[in-house]
């Protein structure tokens, strides 16, 4: 995630940049581009368009432009966001750092509790946070693990792309397309109302699904390794999503949902059903 010197071909110019820093293109007829880059390569943020260094005929230097270079749009028509930023850890980077969280994670099936049977997993979790947040859901409480060195560089950069902070991380590991996550909604009391959740991906690309409760409009992309999905504002309230099962998907998958919990002063309750 350090600076690295990223060469390539600007529109019709000269292009270089700096994966965490600025970006700069020279355009041609003293016109430039400036704008931020994002892991993968991807330029994220504002750019400004203007010539640089060079006086309109008045003497001033001339007027510049700003916006947003790939805008990512809501995925979501009504009552909430979904966003997905794509791919923000080039391929390399992601397959090395789904190594190691499947090696570095203490994975333990998911404990739920359905239709009054407690029921074990074949997809496995970890509960990562600050001391104390506390996590219920489908009945069971857990309480976090003490980050590890790897999962708080990747919450730092969730950080950096959204401009949220979060305290406390679930992760997934689905073995295979045989494990998937059924419809359900992020919505417990613990978590700080319509706030961001962000979701890192890695291994295994998936399809991603949103189900409107009311309008049953649905909704699907697609989330492929080093990708980042945010969901926020009121989609928990009037949306559900799932991850499918798929006989076509032979790879694990792991991620990382970054989330903001009430501290343990806040009230804690469970509403959500994951399936395994
Ligand atoms: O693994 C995923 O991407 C989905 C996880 C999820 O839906 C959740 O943790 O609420």
């Amino acid at each position: 995630m350090a600076g690295e010197e990223v060469p390539g071909d600007g529109a019709g110019g000269r292009f270089q940049g700096n994966r965490l820093g600025s970006v700069f293109a020279e355009l041609g007829g003293g016109a430039s581009l400036v704008g931020v880059r994002s892991g993968a390569g991807r330029a994220i943020g504002q750019f400004q368009v203007g010539t640089v260094g060079n006086r309109g005929i008045d003497g001033k230097l001339p007027e510049t432009m700003t916006g947003d270079l790939f805008p990512i749009a809501n995925l979501l028509p009504r009552d909430g966001e979904a966003m997905n930023h794509g791919v923000v850890f080039a391929p390399e980077e992601a397959e090395g750092i789904f190594a190691r969280l499947h090696r570095e994670i203490p994975w333990r099936p998911d404990i739920i509790r359905m239709f009054g049977k407690i029921i074990s997993t074949s997809r496995e979790v970890a509960w990562m946070g600050d001391a104390g947040l506390d996590y219920t859901y489908s009945g069971e409480t857990k309480s976090p693990l003490p980050w590890t060195d790897l999962v708080l560089a990747l919450k730092d950069e969730v950080e950096r792309e959204t401009g949220e902070p979060f305290n406390s991380c679930l992760l997934n590991l689905y073995h295979d397309g045989s494990e998937g996550m059924s419809w359900h909604r992020d919505n417990e009391s613990s978590i700080v109302a319509d706030s961001m959740i962000a979701c890192l991906s890695f291994g295994a690309a998936r399809p991603f699904h949103f189900k409107h409760l009311k309008t049953r409009e649905r909704i699907s992309t697609v989330l492929e390794p080093g990708s980042l999905l945010t969901m926020n504002g009121e989609i928990q309230r009037h949306w559900q999503h799932a991850l499918p099962k798929s006989k076509r998907v032979s790879a694990p998958r792991i991620s990382l949902t970054f989330r903001k919990m009430k501290t343990p002063d806040g009230h804690l309750a469970s509403e959500r059903m994951p399936l395994g």
